[in-house]
């Protein structure tokens, strides 16, 4: 559903209403059906309600200059002047433009409101559980050995219907990839479903969008859409547990890592590490941010971050852990290795 406008029209309508509109996380550039389906909402409601507003002022400013026109009378009204009959008339066509205008945007919301229900054939199925303040991010193989387990990055084959099955462990966050989709609340206890049709490949940015605590803000997540075989490769390379490293800082980094308390939150497949308080960091060096979007997966921030977690977002569920110099440079080795 789209209104064409003759070319002119069309270029000077889009110069207008996209102008500095295009972006990784704005709802004026879909790449999904389901976004676009929004869009086409919100359009059609500027269409309507411009459309209307631009009438009452006009009407607004003819009363004004016509009152102004009209000669002072003192003399009481009495039964029906000559303008009332026309007076009338317009009233009705008045409301019959107000109901036919509410008509046209019951109907677009409704019509969008079941597509966004709909779930395409064979759908890809992910599982997202929102924790204060990351994203588990989960995608269930045929066989257990399959799973995919990653955090705060979502991958999607371009072209393939996927359903994202939505919980929390905590408090009630809001999952908002406004490219793609609508937002949907994760609701403890409850499970919820957001479907989502990706029809461009690229990098967006999600972030939770109901108030859930101190760090609210920092809790995005990347949405990377890929072609089929792209999101396969991904797929097989998160599968594999992590290799074993070879430089020795690293393989010290890993036995530091597995003694200190790192290895009671996190997990890392292939290791003893099997934690499950804070994301999976099997294959952390895949993903372009850490700690839910707040800083960059580079190494001077990987140290920063572990060096004092609470200086970049206060509040977080992950503590300071008591490091020498050497001890934090050797397990960021080892955290690099893990791609
Ligand atoms: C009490 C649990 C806990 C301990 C102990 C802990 N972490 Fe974390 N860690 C977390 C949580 C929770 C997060 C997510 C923080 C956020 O984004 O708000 C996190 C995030 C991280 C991240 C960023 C991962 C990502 O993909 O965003 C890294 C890297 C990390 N921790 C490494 C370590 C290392 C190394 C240690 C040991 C020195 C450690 N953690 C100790 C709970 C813990
Ligand atoms: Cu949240």
């Amino acid at each position: 559903m789209s209104v064409r406008l003759p070319g002119p029209l069309r270029a000077a309508a889009a110069a207008l209403l996209l102008a500095g509109c295009s972006g990784i996380q704005t709802t004026l550039d879909p790449a999904g059906d389901q976004a676009r389906h929004i869009d086409v909402v919100w359009r059609t409601m500027l269409v309507v309600c411009g459309i209307m507003y631009l009438l009452v002022m006009a009407f607004l400013a003819w009363a004004l200059v016509r009152a102004r026109r009209a000669p002072p009378s003192d003399a009481p009204v009495t039964g029906e002047t000559a303008a009332e009959p026309a007076m009338r008339r317009g009233l009705a066509g008045w409301a019959a433009l107000i109901a036919s205008g509410l008509v046209v945007l019951t109907t677009v919301s409704f019509l969008v409101d079941r597509s966004l229900a709909e779930q395409g054939p064979e759908p890809l199925k992910v599982k997202v559980i929102a924790n204060q303040w990351w994203w588990y991010v989960e995608y269930q193989g045929d066989l257990p050995s399959e799973t995919v387990v990653t955090a705060n990055e979502l991958h999607l084959p371009i072209d393939r219907p996927a359903v994202i099955q939505l919980t929390s462990n905590d408090v009630i966050h809001s999952f908002w990839v406004p490219n793609l989709a609508g937002k949907m609340d994760l609701i403890p206890g409850r499970t919820n479903y957001v479907a989502v049709t990706p029809r461009r490949t690229g990098a967006f940015r999600g972030q939770c969008a109901e108030f859930c605590g101190f760090q609210h803000a920092k809790m995005a997540f990347d949405v990377k859409v890929d072609d089929a075989a792209g999101f396969e490769a991904w797929k097989r390379r998160q599968i594999a547990s992590a290799a074993d490293p070879a430089a020795p800082d690293a393989v010290l980094g890993k036995q530091l890592f597995n003694s200190k308390a790192c290895v009671m939150c996190h997990r890392v497949q292939g290791t003893d590490a099997g934690g499950s308080t804070g994301p999976d960091l099997t294959h952390l060096k895949s993903r372009t941010h850490i700690a839910a979007g707040t800083l960059p997966n580079d190494r001077g921030s990987l140290q920063a971050w572990i060096a004092d977690p609470q200086s970049f977002k206060p509040g977080t569920k992950m503590p300071r852990v008591d490091l020498t110099a050497e001890e934090l440079n050797a397990i960021v080795a080892y955290l690099e290795t893990l791609g």
